[in-house]
């Protein structure tokens, strides 16, 4: 090494800590900038066309009873990234077992939903009449790994829709203020649960997933059904539905009473 490269040490090198910190949150913020530019253009979309053309009518609705709350509410619309079917990994990762220890007769299984004055159960061809969607995103997790996976399925929001689910009159909505503030969900053992804001359900990319690269879900992955919702990490990803309940009162969460934020969004 030459004495001028010794006197010069690389930048990382000089940086302290507390700098590179900065550097890498104005990096953050930049890509941040970027990202929220995202929305606008999805509201112009929105706007501009036809409002059936891949919105959910749970959506439409909240922006015919209001342009303003419409506005407020599709600001905190994040598309997820998504990619090419090929980019999908071959092999999935695993994590997390709680409330997936016992088997399951995927052929006797049942959804349960729940809503104060409100309660049906659907079988799986119910979840599987709905409009099918395919998402190639990159799942994360907060143990610091993330892998571009391909997932299918129905729309949570079409679900909510079909069946006129999460609103305090239990009839279609005509604002966002009908719907309750949140969704729980849980595995058909209760061992492990999550809880979700209203707005992160209705969004378009949150899926209740039931194929895994084409084929059905297998049982480590949640098998038959699973929440896949991108705008979140992980932990909030709720493998083998069991019970779908909405209400104003913030649901109990695995992971936040083992000291996670409860909203871990992305
Ligand atoms: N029922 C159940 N769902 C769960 C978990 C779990 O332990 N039990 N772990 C969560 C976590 S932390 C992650 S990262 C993802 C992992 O999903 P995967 O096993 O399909 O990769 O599932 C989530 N959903
Ligand atoms: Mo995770």
């Amino acid at each position: 090494m030459t004495n001028e490269q010794l006197s010069q040490p690389s930048e990382r090198e000089t940086l302290t800590t507390d700098q590179q910190i900065r550097r890498r949150t104005l990096k953050a913020f930049a890509l941040f900038g970027l990202a929220s530019l995202a929305p606008v253009g999805l509201w112009k979309a929105l706007t501009a066309k036809p409002l059936d053309q891949g919105v959910p009518t749970a959506l439409r609705a909240i922006l015919n009873a209001n342009e303003q709350v419409a506005k407020a509410y599709f600001s905190n619309q994040h598309l997820a990234p998504t990619y090419a079917v090929s980019e999908a990994a071959k092999q999935v990762r695993t994590n997390g077992s709680v409330g997936l220890r016992s088997s399951l007769d995927t052929e006797a299984w049942q959804l349960t939903i729940n809503q104060p004055g409100k309660s049906l159960t659907l079988d799986l061809d119910a979840i599987k009449a709905l409009p099918k969607h395919d998402l190639v995103f990159d799942f994360k997790c907060v143990e610091g790994w993330s892998q571009v996976q391909h997932w299918a399925g129905a729309r949570l929001a079409d679900l909510i829709d079909m069946h006129n689910l999460g609103t305090r009159t239990g009839k279609r909505p005509t604002g966002e203020g009908d719907y309750f503030k949140h969704v729980g969900m849980e595995t058909p053992d209760k061992a492990y649960y999550v809880g979700l804001d209203i707005a992160s359900a209705l969004h378009p990319q949150t899926l209740l997933a039931y194929e895994m690269n084409g084929e059905p879900i297998t049982a480590p992955h949640g098998a038959p059904l699973r929440l896949i919702i991108p705008v979140k990490y992980g932990v909030k990803n709720l493998k083998r539905i069991g019970t779908i309940t909405f209400a104003d009162e913030r649901p109990r969460d695995y992971w936040a009473e083992r000291g996670y934020d409860y909203y871990v969004g992305l």
